[in-house]
Formats: structure tokens, sequence, C-alpha cells
């Protein structure tokens, strides 16, 4: 695997890309876990290269203690990337990234805002902006994302649309734990007794038969604190809070199926 810690070594290494080869792309803010490694086992069948991009991107962390306390494991990552077979891997910084101080910024106007929009005020201006930065860097043929965060899927989908930028953007499942929690980077803070109440979310949350309202009651009793819990597009999406850690979640719902004889 071929490492770029300098962004101007990987734009001359990709000016020199054969232009017939196709690229896929992995955006990553590090910490890798298994769901991390679906996104680049699908590129890897999808593509004929694939890149990877670890950057802990300070400006979509809209508290600070959280940006501070998000886990940094780059020799580990780096184990990750090679045993899934990455072709390179580009690690930006700070300074080189944001030369502009933030002054250029990608924003979502819609108005109302809703869920992770609403209660993270400025995160998804953070995740616009850099998402921005590195497809144009990396000008892929593809790029991949997990239906985990389905509303940063969307909205960088709709972004990559709305500015006519040529890549596929793709969609591919949320990894799950056996229990049915999903591989997160912040599961690594719970400790044991609230991996217990996570995982009791977990398999809660996905009794899809069960109405909106009883879920609700059903979660706050395992002392689960819902931030939203809606219903769009029938997709069920939930963000709690474990003590103080917070977890999102969401799945398809599935249609009334009429049984005719
Ligand atoms: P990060 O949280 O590192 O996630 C990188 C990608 O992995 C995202 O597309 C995310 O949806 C996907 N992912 C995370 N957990 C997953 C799981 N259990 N199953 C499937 N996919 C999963 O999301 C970000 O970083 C950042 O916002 C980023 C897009 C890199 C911009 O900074």
């Amino acid at each position: 695997m071929k490492i770029f810690n300098d962004l101007a070594e990987w734009q001359r290494f990709r000016d020199e890309l054969t232009p017939d080869l196709s690229l896929g792309f992995v955006p990553t803010m590090g910490n890798l876990h298994r769901g991390h490694a679906s996104l680049m086992k699908q590129s890897k069948q999808e593509n004929d290269c694939t890149i990877v991009s670890i950057f802990i991107n300070p400006t979509q962390f809209n508290q600070t203690e959280d940006f501070i306390h998000y886990p940094r494991t780059l020799d580990n990552d780096l184990d990750i990337l090679t045993q899934c077979s990455v072709d390179f891997c580009v690690l930006p910084n700070d300074k080189q990234i944001y030369a502009d101080g933030f002054k250029f910024q990608i924003h979502d106007a819609s108005q109302p805002q809703r869920m992770e929009a609403h209660h993270r005020p400025g995160h998804f201006t953070g995740v616009l902006t850099i998402v921005m930065k590195l497809l144009t860097l990396v000008r892929p043929h593809r790029a991949y994302f997990g239906e985990k965060d389905y509303q940063q899927y969307q909205l960088i989908r709709d972004m990559v649309s709305a500015f006519f930028m040529n890549i596929d953007v793709k969609a591919c499942p949320t990894i799950r734990e056996a229990s049915g929690l999903a591989y997160s980077s912040r599961n690594n803070r719970l400790s044991a007794e609230q991996r217990l109440r996570a995982e009791s979310f977990a398999q809660t949350f996905h009794q899809s038969s069960m109405p909106i309202n009883q879920l609700y009651d059903t979660l706050e009793k395992l002392g689960i604190s819902i931030e939203y819990l809606e219903e769009h597009e029938n997709r069920r999406f939930i963000s709690v809070n474990i003590d103080n850690i917070r977890l999102i979640d969401n799945y398809v719902l599935l249609k009334n199926i009429e049984f005719k004889d």
C-alpha cells in the first residue's frame, strides 16, 4: 500500500494514473472496524484501485470534547488497510486541508433541518465541506458511504449531483455485531454495563413491527434516552444517549405485504 502524507505528492501521483483505471474511494476518520472494511471490500470488487483517507475532521465535531476524545489508532488502522489490500492511503493534516481557515463552506440550507442536522448544528457543514475537498483531491469514479449514517449519505449524494460532480456515490449496508449493535467507533467508549444497554437498544429498535409510540416507551424504560425517533421515506431513524455516549441507527421498514389466496 502506498501512503501519502503530503497532498501535493498525492495530486502529482493522481495526475499520472492511467485515465481508464477506475478508482474507488472510502473516506474515513480512522479507528477502523468491520463497517469500514466492508466499504473497502465493495470498492475493491467494483474498481481497479481503492484509496482510503484517514482524517479526523475537526470542523464536523459540534462538541470539542468529542473531537479531543476521538480515538486515534493510526498503526492499527494501517494494518487493517493492508489486510484489506487497499492500494493507496491518504493522510491529510489540518493545515493542508484548511489552508483557507474554513473560510469556504458547503452548507445545506434546507428548512426545517431534521434529525442529525437539527440536533448537531454545524455538523453537516463540516462533513459536506471536507467531503467536497476530499472528492476534489481524489477524483474517484466511485465513493463509498455507510447506510449507518444514512442522512450523511443522502446529503453527500445530493451535493455531488447538485455540483455536477461525475462521481457515483454508493451506499453500503450497515455491518453489525452478533448482538445487532452496529459497529461504531463510539462503541469502544461503552462500559460493560453500558454495552449491555446498547445491545438491548439495538435489539429493541430492530423490532420493526412495533409501533413507534410503543418503541419509544420500551426504550425509555430500558434506561435509553431518545434524542429523536422518526420515520421518513419508509425508513426508521433513531438517535439515543446511553449516559453520555450518543448512538445512531436506522433501517428500512418492510412494507405491509398483503397475502391473497
Ligand atoms: P467515519 O465515522 O469514520 O465513517 C466512515 C464511513 O464508514 C462512513 O461512510 C460511515 O457511514 C461508514 N460506517 C461506519 N460504521 C459503519 C457500519 N457499522 N457499517 C457500515 N458502514 C459504516 O462518516 C465519517 O467517518 C465522516 O463523516 C466522513 C464521511 C469521513 C467525513 O469526515
